[in-house]
C-alpha cells in the first residue's frame, strides 16, 4: 500500500481524499494556491506545499509545479480529484515516468476515452448500444447534409474533443445545417484546437442514467448501480439520486452489462463511470466515459454502503476486487450547494461567509469545506457543499433533504439552497416525472 499520497486539488474532494487516507493509515500531502491558505485541506494534511498564484494554469493545472511538490515530499502516488488534472493522458503519463502511482486509469485509456469519436468507435466495436450517427468525422457540409437527410431530422452536432455540452448544435431542419456546421465547427476549433465534429439522430427529452464502475489491474470488471442525473442546468448538474426512478430490475441488468463490457473494452483500471442517454422507451446509448472519480460519487457510497475512494486506492496500488455487481439498498439524493445567485441567472458569488450552521442529524451526509468566516476564492468553481439524504424510500429521502435544507444557514454569500427547497416540493420532481429538459421550464419564486 502507498506510504504518502498527494492530493492535486482543492476543496470538498481533497478532504474528501484526506478522510479516506486517514483511515487507511496513509499520510496526505495538501497542495495549494496563495488563494487556498486558509483551507481546510491544507490543515486536515499531514503536510502542505504552496504551489503557485491563484489563477488554475498557475496551480492546480501546473504539472511541473506539482511533480516538484511531491518529489520534495516524497509522495508515492498521486489522487487528481475530479477536474484539473483528473482526465490529462499527459499528467497520468508525467506520473508513470516520474515512478509516482496516478490514482486513475493509464494514458491510454484516458486518451481513448477523452476523443468522442474514438470511444464511440470503441464501443460499437464492443456491441455497446450508441446513437445512430455518421460513421466518423464529417468531412464536409455536404457529407453532413446527405447524411442528415438519410437519417432525418432532428440531428445533432458534436465535437469529437468536446464532452459536456461543448461545441454541440441540435439541427431541425436542412435550412438550418449549413450555419450549425459553421459554428459548432468554429466552436470547437477555437476551445480544444480540434475542429473535428460528427452527426447523430437527437434524442428528445432523455434521461441522463450513468452507471458507477470499478476495474482492477487483473482485468475484472463490476458495476456499482446507477445514478439518475437528469436535473441538469447548462450541463451543470445540480441534483444526482440513486436509484433511478426511472429505473426497473430489467434495465438495471441490462445497462450494468453494457457498462462492464465498455469498460473491460479497454481494459479500464480504476474506478469510472459509463454515462447513458435512456429515451423514453427505455432504450439506452452510450454517452460519454468518465475516466475519474465523479462530484456525484457519495450517492452510489450511500446506497451500496462503500468506500468509491478506498477501492480506487486499492486498485492503484494493485489489490485486486471481488469482483461483484451491486444493486441500491438504500435510497439516496444529493443537492449541489453552489455560492451562486439562483434568483440572478445562478450569478458567482464568492465572498466571506459570515454565519454558517450545518444540517445534521439520521440520514445527512455533508460534505463541505466551507466554516464560519471561509472567504470563498472566485477564480474556481462555485460548489461549496454537497448534501446527501439518505433513506428507505425515495419519498423519506426528499423529506430528509427538505428538512436538512431547512436547517442549513449559510450568511454572506447567495447560494442555490432556495432552488434545491422549491424542486424537493415540486410535485413532478417527486412523481420522478422529469427529464433533461425538467429544469429549462422549472421556475424559481
Ligand atoms: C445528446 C442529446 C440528444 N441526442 N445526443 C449533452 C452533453 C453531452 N455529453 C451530450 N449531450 C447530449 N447529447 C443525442 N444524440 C442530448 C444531450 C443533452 C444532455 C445530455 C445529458 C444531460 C443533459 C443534457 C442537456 C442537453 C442536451
Amino acid at each position: 500500500m502507498f506510504k504518502k499520497i498527494l492530493i492535486a486539488n482543492r476543496g470538498e474532494i481533497a478532504l474528501r481524499i484526506i478522510r479516506t487516507c486517514r483511515e487507511m493509515g496513509i499520510k496526505t500531502v495538501a497542495v495549494y494556491s496563495t488563494a487556498d491558505r486558509d483551507s481546510l485541506h491544507v490543515r486536515f494534511a499531514d503536510e502542505a506545499v504552496c504551489i503557485g498564484k491563484p489563477q488554475g494554469a498557475d496551480s492546480y493545472l501546473n504539472i511541473p509545479h506539482i511533480m516538484a511538490a511531491a518529489e520534495i515530499t516524497n509522495a508515492d502516488a498521486i489522487h487528481p480529484g475530479y477536474g484539473f488534472l483528473a482526465e490529462n493522458a499527459g499528467f497520468s503519463e508525467i506520473c508513470a515516468q516520474y515512478n509516482i502511482k496516478f490514482i486513475g486509469p493509464t494514458p491510454e485509456m484516458i486518451r481513448k476515452m477523452g476523443d468522442k469519436m474514438t470511444a464511440k468507435e470503441t464501443m460499437i466495436a464492443a456491441g455497446v448500444p450508441c446513437i445512430p450517427g455518421s460513421g466518423g468525422l464529417l468531412d464536409s457540409l455536404e457529407q453532413a447534409i446527405s447524411q442528415a437527410n438519410e437519417m432525418g431530422y432532428p440531428i445533432i452536432l458534436k465535437a469529437t474533443a468536446g464532452g459536456g455540452g461543448k461545441g454541440m448544435r441540435v439541427v431541425w431542419a436542412e435550412s438550418e445545417i449549413e450555419r450549425a456546421y459553421n459554428t459548432a465547427k468554429a466552436e470547437a476549433g477555437a476551445a480544444f484546437k480540434n475542429d473535428g465534429i460528427y452527426m447523430e439522430k437527437f434524442i428528445e427529452e432523455p434521461r441522463h442514467i450513468e452507471i458507477q464502475i470499478a476495474g482492477d489491474q487483473f482485468g475484472t470488471v463490476c458495476h456499482l448501480s446507477e445514478r439518475d442525473c437528469s436535473i441538469q442546468r447548462r450541463h451543470q448538474k445540480l441534483v444526482e439520486e440513486s436509484p433511478s426512478p426511472f429505473m426497473t430490475p430489467e434495465l438495471r441488468q441490462a445497462m450494468g452489462d453494457a457498462a462492464i463490457k465498455a469498460a473491460s473494452a479497454i481494459n479500464y483500471e480504476s474506478v469510472g463511470t459509463i454515462e447513458f442517454l435512456v429515451d423514453k422507451h427505455r432504450n439506452f446509448y452510450f454517452m460519454e466515459m468518465n475516466t475519474r472519480i465523479q462530484v456525484e460519487h457519495g450517492v452510489t457510497e450511500e446506497v451500496i454502503n462503500y468506500d468509491l475512494i478506498k477501492e480506487q486506492i486499492k486498485i492503484a496500488a494493485g489489490v485486486p476486487i471481488s469482483g461483484r455487481n451491486y444493486e441500491p439498498e438504500m435510497y439516496a439524493i444529493e443537492c449541489r450547494i453552489n455560492a451562486e445567485d439562483p434568483y440572478n441567472d445562478f450569478r458567482p458569488s464568492p465572498g466571506k461567509i459570515t454565519v454558517l450552521h450545518t444540517p445534521g442529524g439520521h440520514g445527512v451526509r455533508i460534505d463541505s469545506h466551507i466554516y464560519a468566516g471561509y472567504t470563498i476564492p472566485p477564480y474556481y468553481d462555485s460548489m461549496i457543499a454537497k448534501v446527501i439524504a439518505v433513506a428507505q424510500t425515495r419519498e423519506e429521502a426528499i423529506n430528509t433533504m427538505e428538512r436538512a435544507l431547512s436547517e442549513y444557514v449559510i450568511e454572506g454569500v447567495k447560494t442555490t439552497i432556495p432552488f434545491h427547497l422549491q424542486l424537493m416540493k415540486d410535485e413532478n420532481f417527486r412523481k420522478g416525472n422529469f427529464t433533461t429538459k425538467f429544469i429549462e421550464s422549472f421556475k424559481l419564486v
